[in-house]
């Protein structure tokens, strides 16, 4: 399909699970128009940050566009049958679940049905797992363990009309921006009661009344006892718990048990704290409870789920409008990836894979040669698999494993080590295509066509609105290819992504006669116009009986063989006691405002990355303090099997005896800082998620020799023992650290900057004595490359300099340059906070000193914050800090 300029194309956003829809408008100077879409039920036209910078980073510049084998360019064919021929050979010799495959919660539906189908149905094992057992695999583990099902009962509208929004491990305003809007215009409107429920008091408390900073996974104490004290306060409602429930007894039992004090002593909050958060929930009928990754990424994540529900199910407060437990998911098609039944503990349609029953239906749907017979291996065992060689060919698609797995060196070694690794990706080089014996060239968001499914269980349509470039394919052509040249042509005969959403949406509703969630029957015979036209559109959507509610549950109905829910009794957990005197801090890692995951595509937009151009680690001040470490230090943080090197943030938010870095780093972007190198790789019993936010650490400072800040137009290729880089316009920017300096700092310069030192023109000064050194080179008035070192980098403008990247200098502007700085009236913007606007912090102090002293004054005179509104958190806690300014 060809890019029609200037003709709008309804999507669907490829990042977070609120799933907002956009509008793409292809320009006739090849760059795309983005804009919210106003009909979309999830955004009616608002976009956060990240969607509306989606036209920043459609760049071919680093994509994968070409297969490849072994380092070398191959054509299609070579390449498919390469990896067909060596995972039927690897099957052939040592049995079927000897093959893996590794997929993601960003593949569309359609990509996930059909490589779920070939290795659940054809190949017959169960060996394929996803990102989503990083994500959402507690969620799905406390939804079947209490529905009998992976239900999300509610809807967004539940956000709105709620009376109290309870947030529990949720950073809405950064990973759930458009949602978190809608909850705050909800709160203007009606008064909403926000609980956030957080270790760091995040973004997110900008809108909260109560914010509980509560210890480390200690979120199932917090939960047994509200449990206890609903019972007590009378708020069980006995009709529901009767006729829809089973198991509220020993749940009770477990609860009744524990004091307050214990929940005191485990939470680390307090007990007059406790008191008002325990009585606003029980004394408000419509309460949501929203959770994520501080629930999910957790050893006890299944029973800090199930904790949740149980108090929903105790109260009956559970999909009437306002009421229920809401499971936000983090990917665009988390929720596509579980219908298909992408985990490897799940097979199709929500079905089981552990019941006889339904592998039988499966089967016979498919017309399959074998189906699988147990759940094959969750992400953390697979990837142990490969290291220990009992997994012999994995094919990785559309997820950065090298990177997001914890204990991620040993997955890196564990791939280097495995005898066939193919990855389908869109760009060329990350830190797991490093690993590859064959890349596949995958169509990108724009370029693909297909459907995902949001938080709200609402199907809507990706559309493409550009031409495939290179020779990218989409994902489900690629693994129906393979399918077909491993012996399986019929079964994979899809013309194109309708068909295969028609004999999914065909298998939701096979025999299923209410017994299913799942069930979208009714688009099954959707055309392939209708396809292309469709709208979005929440699930269920049951042939000849329309939705009668979105909503699930209020009436009971569970998917339980009894149709009753369950109680999941949850224990008291010991003291998260992981630290130990060598590693006396407790690792959380988390997201976030402008970053997307490894950064593959967020990465390449100089605007988003201008809001955090480093990796850093928050550390609250007491321990800073204790440690000798200040505000842009850098530090060494310690896990025993690996390092990290950050910068460190110093910051009151940040839980004592807690530190917080972020997940997105990666090799391409920074020396030392894929923090899931880090990670232990405990997981959770149930769910086999692994606990992403709890590892202990020890964090020092890092002793260095100089530190040093550069700007250079050419990609540079540091190999300083710290260094970060960023885009910039015209450019890159990168700070710098190491032991001994080098003796000629022109000549290191040059190396850094990959250019001939003899052949180019320099400025430099040097101060040995008071050690700073500043050299520039230039290619005719262009700046190639400028590299400061030394005493004064603190107070360099970093984008003063990254600006003079893309302007021509006249021979004494070269030196001017060397100042670091602009002279007279202009002023450095600060860190940027309205990616929109750009308005950087140091406009909005002064804007603040000038008498603006709210978030809208600053709006109005500065436009930050009126767009997409993803930073008014940020501008309310400059005001806050400036105002304590004032104040002391
Ligand atoms: N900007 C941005 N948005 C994103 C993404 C992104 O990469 N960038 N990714 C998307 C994806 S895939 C996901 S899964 C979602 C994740 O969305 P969130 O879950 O909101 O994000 P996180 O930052 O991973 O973690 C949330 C919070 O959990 C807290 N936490 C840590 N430990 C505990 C604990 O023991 N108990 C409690 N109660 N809280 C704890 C952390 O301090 C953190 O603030 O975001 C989605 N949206
Ligand atoms: N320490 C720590 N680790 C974490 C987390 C955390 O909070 N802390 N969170 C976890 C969670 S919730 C998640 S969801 C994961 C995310 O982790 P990953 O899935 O590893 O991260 P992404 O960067 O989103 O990787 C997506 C990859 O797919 C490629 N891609 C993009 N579009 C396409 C496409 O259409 N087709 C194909 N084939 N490839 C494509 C991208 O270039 C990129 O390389 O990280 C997990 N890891
Ligand atoms: S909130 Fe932002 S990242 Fe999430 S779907 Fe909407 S625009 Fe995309
Ligand atoms: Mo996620």
């Amino acid at each position: 399909m060809a890019a029609c300029t200037g003709k709008s194309v309804k999507t669907a956003c490829p990042y977070c699970g609120v799933g907002c829809g956009v509008v793409a408008t292809p320009q006739a100077d090849g760059s795309v128009a983005i804009s919210g879409d106003g009909e979309h039920p999830a955004n009616f036209g608002k976009l956060c940050s990240k969607g509306g910078a989606l036209g920043e980073t459609l760049s071919l510049d680093d994509r994968l566009l070409h297969p490849e084998a072994n380092g070398v360019r191959v054509s299609w064919d070579e390449a498919l049958d390469l990896v067909a021929s060596r995972f039927s050979q690897t099957i052939a010799q040592h049995g079927r679940d000897s093959v893996a495959l590794y997929v993601s919660g960003q593949l569309l539906t359609e990509d996930y049905y059909v490589a779920n189908k070939l290795v659940k149905g054809f190949i017959g094992t169960a060996n394929i797992d996803t990102n989503s057992r990083l994500c959402m695999a507690s969620s799905v583990a406390g939804h079947r363990r209490a529905f009998g099902a992976d239900t999300v009962p509610g809807t967004y509208e539940d956000f709105e009309e709620a009376d109290l929004v309870v947030l529990v491990g949720s950073n809405l305003a950064w990973c759930h921006p458009v949602l978190h809007q809608r909850l705050a215009r909800a709160r203007e409107r009606r008064g909403t009661k926000v609980v956030v429920i957080d270790p760091r008091a995040t973004a997110t408390c900008d809108i909260a009344d109560l914010h509980l900073p509560v210890a480390p996974d200690a979120d199932v104490a917090l939960f047994l006892g509200l449990l206890a004290r609903l019972e007590q306060d009378g708020a069980l409602d006995a009709a529901y718990v009767g006729a829809h429930t089973s198991g509220a007894e020993p749940a009770l039992a477990l609860a009744r048990n524990v004091s307050v004090d214990q929940i005191a002593d485990l939470t680390g909050i307090d007990a007059a704290t406790l008191e008002r958060f325990y009585a606003l929930w029980s004394q408000t009928s419509r309460v949501v409870t929203v959770y994520s990754q501080g629930v999910n990424q957790s050893t006890s994540g299944s029973d800090k789920v199930n904790a949740i529900i149980n108090c929903h199910l105790l109260t009956g407060r559970i999909g009437r409008p306002g009421m229920g437990p809401f499971s936000v998911t983090g990917q665009p098609n988390a929720m596509g990836g579980r219908e298909v039944g992408g985990l490897a503990n799940m097979l199709a349609a929500h079905m089981q894979i552990e019941n006889a029953g339904d592998r039988d239906r499966v089967q016979r749907f498919w017309s399959s040669p074998a189906i699988a017979q147990k759940p094959g291996l969750k992400a953390v065992d697979l990837f142990r698999a490969i290291g220990t060689g009992q997994i012999k060919a994995v094919w990785i698609i559309g997820t950065n494993p090298v990177d997001s797995i914890p204990d991620a060196d040993a997955a890196r070694a564990a791939l280097l080590a495995c005898p066939f690794v193919v990855v389908s990706d869109v760009i060329r080089e990350t830190d797991t295509t490093a690993c590859a014996h064959v890349l596949l060239p995958a169509a990108a968001w724009g370029e693909k066509d297909g459907t995902v499914t949001n938080s709200e269980r609402r199907i809507t349509r990706q559309r493409a609105f550009l031409p495939l470039p290179g020779e990218a394919r989409p994902d489900w052509r690629i693994i129906c290819d393979v399918a077909s040249r491993m012996g399986f042509p019929d079964a994979f005969a899809f013309p194109n992504a309708a068909a295969i959403f028609r004999e999914h949406a065909a298998l939701s509703a096979f025999e299923n006669d209410g017994a299913r969630d799942f069930d979208i029957g009714a688009l099954s015979e959707l055309d392939d116009v209708a396809f292309d036209a469709l709208a979005p559109v929440q699930w269920p959507q049951r042939a000849g009986a329309p939705a009668a509610d979105a909503r699930f549950f209020a009436q009971g109905g569970f998917f339980t063989p009894d149709r009753r829910a369950r109680f999941v009794p949850t224990h008291l957990p010991s003291r998260a006691k992981l630290t130990t005197r060598e590693r006396p801090f407790t690792l959380n890692t988390g997201r976030i405002r402008d970053q997307w995951h490894t950064m593959t595509r967020t990465g390449k937009a100089p605007r988003l990355m201008a809001h955090a151009p480093e990796p850093f680690c928050e550390l609250h001040p007491q321990d800073a303090a204790r440690i000798g470490v200040k505000h842009g230090d850098l530090v060494d943080i310690d896990a025993g099997h690996a390092r990290a090197v950050m910068r460190a943030v110093i910051t009151p938010q940040q839980r004592r005896g807690s530190v917080f870095a972020p997940m997105h780093w990666t090799d391409r972007f920074a020396a030392r800082a894929r923090i899931g190198a880090l990670v232990d790789p405990a997981c959770d019993p149930v769910s086999g998620q692994p606990g992403l936010k709890n590892t202990p650490v020890s964090v020092t400072p890092f002793a260095s020799a100089w530190t040093g800040f550069a700007v250079a137009a050419r990609r540079p290729a540091p190999k300083t023992d710290y260094w970060a880089l960023a885009p910039v316009e015209g450019g890159w920017r990168m700070e710098l650290a190491a032991g001994a300096p080098p003796d000629d700092w022109q000549a290191f310069a040059a190396g850094l900057f990959g250019i001939d030192a003899g052949a180019a023109d320099w400025v430099a000064y040097h101060d040995r004595a008071g050690f700073s050194h500043r050299v520039a080179t230039f290619v005719g008035d262009r700046l190639a490359g400028a590299l400061f070192v030394g005493a004064g980098a603190a107070a360099l403008s970093r984008s003063f300099l990254s600006d003079a990247l893309a302007l021509a200098h006249t021979p004494e502007a070269r030196f001017r340059l060397l100042a670091g700085r602009a002279g007279g009236a202009q002023e450095d913007p600060g860190a940027l906070v309205c990616a929109c606007y750009s308005v950087g912090a140091n406009a909005i102090s002064k804007a603040a000193l000038a008498g603006a002293c709210s978030v809208e004054a600053i709006g109005a005179k500065l436009k930050a914050g009126t767009n997409c509104g993803s930073c008014r958190s940020e501008i309310r806690r400059l005001l806050d800090e400036r105002r304590l300014e004032e104040a002391v």
